[in-house]
């Protein structure tokens, strides 16, 4: 390559012929006058032309098919040479500008190169095809490091070895960006998946690694769905967290997830779909099972009608049922909990269908006592007219007393729909703890996991409700990880270590992070407060904030119930409509009353999961008109805390980053949008990265490690010698040119790529000595 390594895991590149030449040569060309610019159509895209004259301030140039045009020379952008067209690392582009860089990852991108890298991060490009860049023989390369073009497998590679090597625990964060379209299929998930694949190959053996690997099958089967962005969109942040034996052996693993969207379960938008699992058991199930759960095919449920939309192009779901069902065989939830599971299923369709007729004159309605709601009382194992009375009244505590109160249609559909998502949200985590019994084989912390994070990114739709404030708030919280850990620590730590750098600003999104989190005038916490008074609404929450966040330069209040947060990548407007009930998530107390009631198993231990809750301290509700219903922590107090954990989690390992990029809206292969890619590299820092990367010294080591790890390389006797003299003295030996380090106090610091040079040199001087020994040893055999 003609410029500097980049990749910061040293150990994959090959020895270069000489430091001295690539440095050259890089310089060369940013000295050379630019034979070709980049000139932006009106169109917004970027096309190369090239410069046929400058005279003053004006220059000729000539585009593709023959056309020449004069432009300003000021508005000229460089672009490379061809001889860096599609190089691996954005890095090594002389002229570091963002139609090069649209370029490059088009240029590599049209030849299925999807991934490359940014400095440290990799940026992946859906394909939105088959790529032939998986299974056996790519692991097999990657591991023997025959193979070092950018990968999936290389990040999870780097990060096997350094667990082992620095017996630090490791993360592969994969994100997407932000888009003003609100962004998704940008391929995170497969992403992970891929992830899961490396480790899976390298670290198996004892079996549970294909335990590991069907959990996606399931988690996919009950928390995705077909959106209109995505055919397979996430509906839940997941962290998955494998763990590994001192030998680099798979021990188990924990799952955990984060903020299901539950309304999908009663209310989906046209073209999009429910749960995956629902389609697939109407589909896939037995003619047994079909019986048992008296299951109607999915056109009959109202739940799964409203959206019009059953089928996925190209998706068989009563295969995938079949998939599903093995998946949680292999996962040890046994057949007969595997059809209470169903059941589950079953009857949150079935609720969906229950319907209510009026009984009184003032508009009070009561369940009409159908197959609907006789299946319900089936399936869960409850009485029939239990089941219709808390759907039909609530209780209420006023003082000592309890008062009963009738429901009207909109209520009682609301106790309907609330009973449904209860019941599904209430699966998936019982689904997720089985999950978690059956892998937590080695679950001692070893300072050797490696987790994988595959979140939600930001979301900014035309309108945006709590889900998009919840999701867009973890946005900041992990953007803030990533740039701490980026640019921040990497400052803090030159500086730290007396080495002379340039301070490069970044931006921190420190304020807005304050302006969710700040106690007793934040986001989170006013919503809280609003959220326990019982004349609370959706316009009394929006005038709270507005009165209390109006002076801070993050918050904007808009019209009526609008307001709007300057997020780290762009302004999003929220609409309150429906943020008090989503954030109390009130289940009545009827209701789990009738849950612990049933004679099955699984509604049981719903219930008293829900009353566990409710016994944390009480952030949330008090129900209206004084009521007591049940009382818990508020949704988004938990997922602030269900985020700090993950924060402090993440805040101990060692990050790769790994950015998903969607070329295009359509699904579609092939077609590479500048504008949109563009956009998502502005936004995710990308282009930051690279230059902070490039201008600094991003490998180091302390000299202690240092000196312990080459050391033996040395010609000259170091007995006695400190490890910073030792260090020196491997820099001298292996001739390191002055430019690409840095002496600290306590570490060294590298320009990417040096520290490959010295790891191929002990490496091979490592596999002489074993070589040596084990010839010895077959001798005296
Ligand atoms: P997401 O996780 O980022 O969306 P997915 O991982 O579900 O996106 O990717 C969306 C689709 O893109 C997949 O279903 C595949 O068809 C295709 N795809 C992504 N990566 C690859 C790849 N490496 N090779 C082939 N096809 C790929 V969301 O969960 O909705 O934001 O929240
Ligand atoms: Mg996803």
């Amino acid at each position: 390559s003609l410029s500097e390594d980049m990749d910061t895991d040293a150990a994959t590149m090959p020895l270069p012929q000489s430091n001295e030449r690539r440095w050259s040569d890089t310089s060369a060309y940013a000295r050379k006058k630019i034979l070709q610019s980049w000139i932006q159509l009106p169109n917004g895209n970027w096309e190369l032309g090239k410069i046929l004259s400058t005279s003053g301030e004006e220059s000729v140039i000539s585009l593709a098919e023959g056309k020449v045009i004069k432009v300003m020379s000021e508005t000229l952008v460089p672009a490379n040479p061809d001889i860096l067209d599609g190089v691996d690392d954005l890095m090594q582009l002389s002229y570091l500008n963002e139609p090069s860089v649209l370029y490059n990852l088009n240029y590599r991108y049209n030849q299925d190169m999807i991934y490359t890298k940014a400095g440290p991060v990799l940026v992946a490009v859906n394909p939105f095809k088959e790529v032939p860049l998986y299974g056996n023989s790519y692991i097999e390369a990657y591991r023997k490091r025959t193979n070092d073009s950018p990968h999936v497998y290389a990040i999870a590679d780097t990060a096997i070895r350094e667990m082992i090597r620095d017996e630090v625990n490791q993360s592969i964060i994969i994100r997407f960006s932000f888009l003003s379209s609100g962004e998704s299929g940008a391929g995170k998930t497969e992403t992970a998946k891929i992830a899961m694949q490396y480790l899976a190959a390298l670290g198996g053996g004892s079996g549970i690694e294909y335990e590991i690997l069907k959990t996606n099958p399931i988690l996919e089967a009950f928390g995705n769905a077909k959106t209109l962005r995505n055919d397979n969109s996430s509906r839940f942040g997941k962290l998955i967290e494998i763990h590994f034996s001192e030998t680099g052996k798979i021990s188990g693993a924990q799952v955990q997830t984060f903020l299901l969207e539950k309304s999908r379960v009663v209310q989906c938008a046209e073209g999009e779909r429910s749960y995956h699992i629902f389609y697939q058991l109407c589909a896939g199930a037995s003619s047994a099972l079909r019986e048992k759960l008296n299951l109607k095919s999915a056109h009959e449920y109202k739940y799964l009608g409203q959206s019009n939309c059953y089928r996925i192009n190209g998706v068989d779901d009563a295969e995938r049922f079949h998939t599903v069902k093995e998946a949680l065989d292999i996962v040890h939830v046994s057949k007969e909990d595997q059809e209470s599971v169903f059941a589950m299923l079953a009857a949150v369709l079935w609720l969906g269908n229950v319907s209510f007729t009026v009984i009184d004159n003032e508009n009070h309605v009561e369940p009409i006592a159908d197959e609907s709601l006789l299946t319900v009382a089936k399936l869960i194992g409850c009485n029939s007219n239990e089941l219709k009375l808390s759907l039909s009244k609530r209780n209420m505590r006023v003082g000592k007393d309890t008062i009963v109160q009738k429901l009207t249609l909109p209520q009682a559909i609301d106790a309907r729909d609330a009973l449904a998502k209860s019941i599904y949200s209430c699966l998936f985590d019982w689904l997720v703890e089985q999950i978690n019994k059956s892998l937590a084989v080695g679950k001692r912390r070893t300072g050797r996991s490696i987790s994988i994070l595959d979140i939600y990114g930001f979301e900014s739709f035309d309108k945006n409700s709590f889900e998009q404030f919840c999701i867009n708030y973890a946005n900041e919280r992990l953007q803030q990880h990533f740039n701490r850990h980026l640019f921040k620590l990497e400052q803090e730590e030159y500086i730290q270590d007396g080495i002379d750098w340039t301070r490069v600003d970044f931006e921190d999104n420190q304020d807005c992070l304050s302006l969710f989190e700040k106690k007793p005038l934040g986001l989170l916490s006013l919503l809280d407060e609003e959220s326990t008074f019982p004349n609370g609404t959706d316009l009394t929450l929006a005038n709270k904030l507005k009165q209390h966040l109006i002076s801070n330069s993050c918050f904007r209040g808009t019209r009526e119930k609008l307001f709007t947060v300057v997020h780290y990548a762009g302004e999003v407007t929220y609409e309150t409509t429906g943020f008090l009930e989503k954030n109390r998530d009130l289940l009545h107390l009827d209701s789990i009353q009738l849950l612990s009631s049933c004679s099955c198993h699984l509604p049981q231990a719903f219930a008293s999961s829900m009353l566990i809750q409710s016994e944390k301290p009480v952030v949330g509700p008090l129900h209206k008109a004084g009521g007591a219903d049940s009382q818990r922590l508020s949704v988004a107090t938990k997922f602030k805390g269900q985020l700090f954990q993950l924060m402090q989690r993440l805040g101990n390992t060692t990050p790769h980053f790994i950015r998903c990029i969607k070329p295009n809206n359509v699904q579609s292969p092939g077609l590479y949008e500048q504008g949109l890619v563009l956009q998502q590299l502005r936004c995710c820092g990308v282009l930051e990265v690279v230059r902070i990367s490039r201008s600094g010294f991003p490998t180091r080591m302390s000299h202690q490690k240092f000196a312990r790890r080459y050391g033996f390389l040395l010609v000259e006797n170091i007995a006695d010698k400190d490890p910073l003299s030792v260090s020196v003295a491997i820099l001298h030996q292996f001739n390191i040119l002055p430019e690409m380090y840095q002496v600290g106090y306590t570490k060294l610091f590298f320009r990417t790529g040096q520290i490959g040079v010295l790891e191929d040199t002990r490496n091979r001087t490592l596999h002489g000595i074993l070589r040596v020994q084990s010839s010895f040893r077959g001798y005296k055999a």
